[in-house]
């Protein structure tokens, strides 16, 4: 693949907000990972604002994607996705580049909800069809509130005992996908990201910061797919972002921004590199 691995990232564009490719962008190029986007949708701020403009670009997509027939990606990173006909395009990509293209892995941020709510713009019928593509990722970074859409398990809460945490990682593996890291798992003062590898789990348990900010699912998968397209192991991915994450979001509480600004991340850029 060259010097620089290169990723296609199918993710929104939301003009304020810090989420999605203002964050997935950023994050992967100080990492030294080509990122290429593929907007799903452009908003003029995200859906945590109570006043966001939208536009689907649904329609856009399949031509888009088909002028990339010719390139190969090291990657394929998958988040926020505008309406549930994306579902079959992305897929179709997916099998496209993994044709062409046995090496390219892909990371699917599996993004629908958080705390126990669907995002505003998704429908029932689209967190059903997200099911259809976790069987061709390599990898699913879903939250707690993701990981019981997905495997129609009532959520009760971000505090997972062990036990349930492994059984959903189970579930979750089963949808066919090879494997699956379930993020935000809250233990008291800590906070915890399960990654379950080949039949092996790992937890790893950082800070947590006591405020929800947006966009730190999108901070996460960004570490991880930039790591793994640097050749790191997953487990090793998962603790690198782990522990930015617990950097940032320390750092962004000290600040008293309002949640919906998303995570100040800014300023630790630089210092990205030697979380890896
Ligand atoms: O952080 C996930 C996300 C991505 N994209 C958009 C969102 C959100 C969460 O609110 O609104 C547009």
């Amino acid at each position: 693949m060259g010097a620089v691995p290169r990723v296609a990232c199918i993710n929104d564009l939301s003009g304020y907000g810090r989420c999605s490719l203002t964050t997935a962008l950023p994050i992967l190029s100080v990492l030294g990972v080509q990122a290429c986007p593929v907007p799903t949708a452009v908003l003029s701020k995200h859906t945590g604002f109570p006043d966001y403009a939208f536009t689907d670009l649904t329609d856009a997509m399949p031509a888009y994607l088909e002028s990339w027939s010719d390139l190969k990606f090291s990657m394929i990173y998958s988040g926020f996705l505008g309406s549930e006909g994306q579902i079959a395009v992305v897929r179709d990509f997916f099998i496209r580049q993994k044709k062409n293209n046995s090496d390219c892995k892909i990371l699917l941020d599996t993004v629908m909800g958080d705390d126990g709510k669907l995002y505003s713009t998704y429908t029932p019928a689209l967190c059903k069809a997200m099911r259809e593509l976790v069987a061709f990722a390599d990898v699913i970074t879903p939250n707690v509130t993701e990981a019981c859409l997905l495997t129609d398990t009532p959520y009760h809460g971000e505090a997972l005992h062990t036990a349930e945490a492994i059984a959903l990682a189970q579930q979750l593996a089963a949808l066919g996908c090879g494997s699956v890291v379930i993020t935000g798992i809250v233990r008291e003062d800590m906070i915890c990201n399960l990654t379950y590898c080949s039949g092996a789990v790992f937890f790893d348990t950082v800070h947590r910061t006591q405020c929800l900010f947006s966009g730190t699912g999108d901070l996460f998968a960004s570490v991880v797919c930039a790591a793994l397209a640097r050749g790191r192991d997953l487990d090793q991915a998962v603790r690198a972002a782990g522990q930015f994450l617990s950097s940032v979001t320390q750092y962004t509480l000290q600040q008293n921004t309002a949640a919906e600004e998303g995570v100040l991340f800014e300023p630790l850029l630089k210092e990205l590199e030697a979380y890896l």
